[in-house]
């Protein structure tokens, strides 16, 4: 550790399972109620978008009455405290990491709190319906869609990513299944310029394979216990 100064880590929806919200994969994941081809893809919201917007709407009330569990407020410690380069990307749509305290946060696939317009192409903070077609603040047009990463869409701010990862000394992988691109091929690009790599994860994922070192447990427990381990080589 004594040479780690710049950390990347990307979280998915396994840092959020604690907290209520559900992963996408995992038995009794958000698939099985909704297939992903329904309701996250351009295609489907043009085919049919009340059910998407109905979709967005539902999981966008229930993010508000979820609240950060104790690997959010592991992580926005090490963001307060941690001295070297940090950022945190995550996959995850819902605003745990910020409610938790964490500043350096960059949402590569979107935020469920954020609507965008396909008329005037601003983003507004959002936290009701989008289901009745309200206008854009902006520009005034009802032409809101949620701010969400669809499959086929380019993910938010890969340059951003991209130049942490070149200076990265440890890239951290938290509660992801790697089953989505390009996320999933971080690791071999960490790698690739030289970072170590660290899972941590409930059970081994896609992509533990290609990690220097995997930690297996809940993140509620892991990710405060590698916090720890973490700020203690820095003092
Ligand atoms: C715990 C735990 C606990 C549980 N503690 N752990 C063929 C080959 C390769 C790529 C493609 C291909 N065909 C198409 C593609 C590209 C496509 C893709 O990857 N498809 C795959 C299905 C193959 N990707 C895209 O289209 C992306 N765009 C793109 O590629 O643009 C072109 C490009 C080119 C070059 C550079 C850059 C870009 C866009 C992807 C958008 C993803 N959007 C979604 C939906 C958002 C909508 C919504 O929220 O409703 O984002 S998909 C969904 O999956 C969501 C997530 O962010 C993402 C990742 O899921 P995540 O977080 O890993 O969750 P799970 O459920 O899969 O896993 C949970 C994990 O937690 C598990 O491992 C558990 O063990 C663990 N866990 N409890 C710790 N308590």
């Amino acid at each position: 550790m004594a040479d780690i100064r710049n950390i990347v880590i990307l979280t998915g929806a396994g840092i959020s399972a604690e907290s209520g919200i559900d992963t996408f994969r995992d038995a009794g994941g958000l698939w099985e109620q909704h297939r992903v081809e329904d309701v996250a893809t351009p295609e489907a919201f043009a085919r049919d978008p009340d059910l998407v917007l109905r979709f967005y709407d539902m999981r966008r009330e229930a993010i508000q009455t979820k609240a950060p569990n104790p690997a959010h407020r592991a992580l926005a410690r090490l963001d307060r405290e941690w001295e070297g380069g940090l950022l945190i990307v995550t996959q995850n749509v819902d605003d745990l990491h910020e409610r938790a305290g964490a500043e350096r946060v960059l949402h590569m696939h979107g935020e469920h709190l954020n609507a965008w317009c396909t008329a005037c192409d601003t983003r507004s903070r959002w936290t009701g319906p989008l289901i009745d077609r309200p206008d854009c603040p902006t520009c005034g047009e009802p032409c809101l869609r949620p701010d969400i990463v669809w499959f086929g869409e380019m993910p938010y701010r890969m340059e951003d990513i991209y130049a942490a990862m070149r200076g990265a000394h440890l890239f951290v992988s938290i509660g992801t299944s790697g089953a989505v691109y390009p996320a999933a091929g971080f690791v071999r690009d960490a790698r690739s310029l030289g970072a170590k790599t660290l899972e941590l994860n409930l059970e081994r994922s896609q992509r533990s394979g290609w990690f220097d070192e995997t930690r297996l447990g809940p993140a509620s427990e892991l990710v405060p216990s590698w916090v720890d381990e973490v700020l203690s080589q820095q003092n």
